[in-house]
């Protein structure tokens, strides 16, 4: 009896352990929504604060997105999806990246700021 108890316990413990890696709330955080605005329509986002802003934005099919710098320190802008290329790293001005065809979100960061995030959703 004491070691099918024992058992039981394990069992839950592991079952509440895995349910918190997607989850997040086994530790008490609440979880944050990956996008937590509506998109903003728009093709252009600026680099500022160490962040982009807007961050979530949604744009046409194949559309023309200029990424701008605003601060004084080195962004870039970095694709999850491989196919939609990544800038260079930049310290001023604009650069620009072609969205892809196929409707669907495009999340997109900065390499060297770990906080930097965005997504592009094409409709
Ligand atoms: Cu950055």
């Amino acid at each position: 009896m004491r070691y099918s108890t024992a058992v039981l316990a394990f069992a839950a413990l592991v079952a509440s352990c895995g349910g918190s890696t997607s989850t997040g709330t086994s530790n008490g955080n609440p979880v944050i929504p990956s996008t937590p605005t509506t998109p903003v329509v728009t093709t252009s986002v600026a680099m500022q604060n160490i962040a982009f802003s807007p961050a979530n934005i949604q744009v046409a099919s194949g559309a023309v997105v200029t990424f701008t710098n605003n601060d004084a320190i080195t962004h870039n802008v970095t694709f999850s999806n491989g196919t939609v290329g990544t800038t260079q790293d930049f310290t001023s001005g604009s650069k620009t990246l072609t969205m892809p065809v196929a409707a669907g979100d495009y999340p997109f960061h900065c390499t060297i700021h770990a906080g930097m995030t965005g997504t592009v959703t094409v409709k």
